[in-house]
């Protein structure tokens, strides 16, 4: 007997009650726990295929250390939600709970760590400020106290952060938001949306006209694109963020590593293979190829803290579109402007943890029509009302 298909294909229907854009994990979520909710008649729309975006080309690391209050408790929101997630969808999603490390390399660097460390025990995230010795043994491999340019001097240790599978994690929401009796449609590009009156009233695509009174911007790199076709402007710009992998070696790195004074991160997936990444391109750009002075720069720092790599060979590289916003959180919930119209965007770099806090409280929000309180400081009016929600000192790496 064929293996039956984790999700199917369908005709485009004439009307769905709501219009997903983009078929990463936010979209995807947010579709799957709609029809939790009882929505059932949804289309997701994805230009090309289903983790073909952001949440196919991030380095999965998962994580809640953040640095505001408003950060901290919707991304550990997204933890408790992963924690479940295997058992929620029935699927292995591989989330490995190994533990996150932020390096400090100045008093500045541990006196912004010190701070999140304090913010975040006043949430009930586990989270604590080490010092190199602590580092040394967790991490006996790093160089801690050899010679460096950037003497390491401290770390916040973060033990519930990880890694995750990420195509496990959008194929079992696909198949989940398919079981819920939603239509996943890949290859669908959307060219148009009809808002006569100010409200949302159909989707032109290249596959035909879709009438729906609801529609979910849920793209990245392309989120500004969609939200132009309706007139509403976005404060972000789009940057390409690269990664690299390395050959499979036997397990030697039980923690994720980050640094931002050396512009690194790296774990290493159930694969072997180490996964690194630096901080975005400088450039906007829509391109999704790697550069070799990425390559050449995100060596050399990785090389400063784990020398012993100097031998081994990376296997490839690629790049993701990372909308950045001013205050480094994303945009959720409705527009002031347009009935029915509804955005997740501005993932950054911190998209892919993100995705079922999103996809939760998005579906809540499009099913009620209220506004859940978690999402409310990252309403796109916050903007014009000066409320920023500043987390760009704990994005993972940032200038
Ligand atoms: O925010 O944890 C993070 C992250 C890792 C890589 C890019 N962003």
């Amino acid at each position: 007997m064929p293996a039956s298909r984790m999700w199917r294909d369908h005709e485009l229907k004439e009307s769905y009650d709501v219009v997903i854009i983009g078929g990463g994990v936010h979209g995807l979520a947010t579709a799957y726990y709609l029809t939790k909710l009882g929505v059932k008649n949804i289309a997701i729309l994805e230009a090309k295929y289903i983790g073909f975006g952001g949440s196919g080309r991030n380095t999965a690391i998962i994580r809640s250390n953040y640095r505001t209050p408003e950060g901290i408790a919707f991304y550990d929101h997204s933890v408790k939600l992963y924690e479940q997630l295997a058992l929620d969808l029935d699927f292995n999603v591989m989330f490995s709970q190994h533990g996150h490390l932020t390096l400090a390399h100045n008093e500045r660097g541990v006196t912004g760590l010190r701070e999140r460390a304090h913010t975040n025990q006043l949430m009930g995230i586990d989270s604590r400020l080490i010092q190199p010795r602590e580092i040394q043994e967790l991490c006996p491999m790093m160089n801690v106290f050899g010679p460096q340019r950037y003497p390491i001097q401290a770390a916040l240790y973060h033990p519930p952060g990880g890694i995750i599978r990420h195509d496990a994690v959008v194929w079992a929401y696909a198949r989940g938001a398919d079981r819920g009796g939603a239509h996943v449609h890949q290859l669908t590009e959307v060219n148009d949306i009809e808002t006569p009156n100010g409200a949302v009233s159909a989707v032109v695509t290249n596959r035909g006209r879709i009438k729906t009174g609801i529609v979910l911007n849920a793209t990245a790199g392309y989120a500004s694109t969609i939200c132009d076709m309706v007139n509403i402007p976005l404060a972000l710009e789009t940057h390409p963020l690269q990664a690299f992998v390395s050959e499979a070696l036997k397990p030697w790195l039980h923690h994720v590593i980050v640094s931002s004074t050396l512009h690194i991160y790296i774990s290493q997936s159930d694969r072997g293979e180490l996964v690194s990444g630096a901080e975005v391109d400088d450039y906007l750009s829509y391109s999704l190829r790697g550069t070799l002075a990425f390559a050449e720069g995100g060596a050399t720092h990785l090389l400063e803290l784990f020398p012993f790599l100097a031998n081994v060979k990376m296997l490839r590289q690629w790049a993701g579109l990372c909308d950045m916003t001013p205050d480094y959180s994303p945009i959720m919930g409705p527009v002031d402007e347009i009935k029915g119209f509804y955005i997740t965007v501005g993932w950054g770099t911190y998209g892919f943890k993100a995705g079922p806090a999103s996809g939760h409280l998005m579906a809540q929000c499009i099913q009620s029509g209220k506004t859940p309180k978690m999402l409310e400081p990252f309403l796109n009016s916050r903007f014009l009302r000066d409320q920023l929600v500043g987390e760009k000192a704990a994005a993972s790496v940032s200038h």
